[in-house]
């Protein structure tokens, strides 16, 4: 048996959200993952923000390619569309999903493996086409499925469970995406929840390509010392840019900060990003000056987290094909077929 799942009945008292249901109602069945697998925190974070951000549980659709990570979906969101692809292909089906019903909240979710390997080439065109999704990548940094070889996220220098020094340069999504046209861009980690679950929510609320990057210890083969995608490590070095509160455009605005210490972003939907600066300025809106501070990090060492980039009017693929405005999967034979004189011109047009 692969998944186990778990009872149906709540405790009557559990708190509803605005769309009538408890966040036990956007849980999954039973994790079968390693204890202490970073995955089953993000998994936790998805759950969170879907059920604060009072999503129908059956308006989502959630896609992922193969590894741990891509199992991750079965323990979160069981009662929305999913669709588990082939290795590395999960971002064509999510680009033929999205384009048939533009309707839907599209997750992707992915592994180190699955996305900066086998599915590198789909991974840059996704991006590019500016899919409106949140894509995630558990990214430990091994192929944690097939027993922990290095993937192509590996810092080079980081050391194997069994002692090798991995000699391959890393790949880093982030830059990657952002080179790519992704909208929204950030990183994060399975350790900090006070961090991801927001940025998740305001990932979800973005009208374009969101992807975050989430370093996620493999507890079983890349978590011991040397690593860099270790639990001891990110918390080492994690130097997070700025910590965001996500509010929706129809919530009240509660909080207050000291001027100075915040930057407001407004999104085209009216919703509010407050991002709280951590010491240094930074502005997440300068896409060069975002590769670059990304860039100085790795050069030296440091996990650069937070919300790296965003682009407040974020055009997506709808708008650049120009399609109409209904789902395409809800147009009928009457809107689809031009009829008989219309083809009859068109074939005359031609001859
Ligand atoms: C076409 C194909 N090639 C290779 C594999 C073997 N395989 C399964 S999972 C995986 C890598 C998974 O790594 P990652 O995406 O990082 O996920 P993790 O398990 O680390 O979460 C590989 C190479 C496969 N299933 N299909
Ligand atoms: S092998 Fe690693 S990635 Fe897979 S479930 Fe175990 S800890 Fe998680
Ligand atoms: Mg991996």
């Amino acid at each position: 048996m692969t998944y186990i799942a778990k009872p149906r009945l709540h405790h009557p008292s559990l708190v509803k959200n605005k769309a009538g249901y408890t966040r036990r109602d956007y849980e999954g069945a039973v994790s079968t993952l390693c204890a202490g697998c970073g995955h089953d925190s993000i998994s936790a974070a998805i759950i969170q923000a879907s059920y604060e951000l009072d999503v129908l549980p059956h308006q989502i659709a959630k896609l992922s390619g193969i590894g741990c990570s891509s199992k991750a979906p079965t323990y979160f969101l069981g009662a929305s569309h999913g669709f588990n692809t082939v290795h590395g292909r999960m971002p064509s089906v999510m680009t033929g999903a999205n384009l048939a019903n533009k309707n839907l909240v599209y997750m992707g979710v992915s592994g180190d493996g699955d996305s900066a390997s086998i599915g590198l080439g789909q991974f840059a065109h996704i991006m590019r086409r500016g899919v409106n999704m949140t894509y995630i990548v558990m990214n430990n940094g091994v192929y944690g499925l097939t027993k922990g070889q290095f993937s192509a996220t590996a810092d080079k220098g980081s050391i194997s469970k069994k002692g090798v020094a991995n000699s391959d340069e890393s790949i880093d999504l982030v830059s990657l995406a952002i080179l790519m046209g992704a909208t929204f861009v950030g990183r994060s980690f399975s350790g900090d929840k006070h961090q991801l679950v927001p940025l998740i929510k305001a990932a979800m609320d973005h009208k374009g390509a969101a992807f975050l990057d989430v370093i996620s210890p493999c507890v079983a083969f890349n978590n011991h010392p040397g690593s860099t995608k270790s639990y001891d490590y990110v918390r080492e070095h994690n130097e997070a840019l700025n910590r965001i509160d996500f509010i929706e455009s129809r919530d009240e605005i509660t909080t207050s900060y000291d001027p100075g210490s915040v930057t407001t972003v407004q999104q085209h939907d009216g919703s509010l990003l407050r991002l709280r600066k951590l010491g240094e300025e930074y502005d997440p809106s300068d896409k060069v000056a975002a590769m670059k501070r990304v860039q100085e990090g790795m050069q030296e060492g440091e996990v650069v987290t937070g919300l790296l980039y965003v682009n407040a009017s974020p055009k997506d693929l709808h708008h650049h094909l120009n399609t109409v405005d209904v789902p395409l999967n809800t147009l009928g034979d009457a809107e689809l077929c031009p009829g008989g004189a219309a083809l009859d011109r068109i074939n005359a047009s031609l001859r």
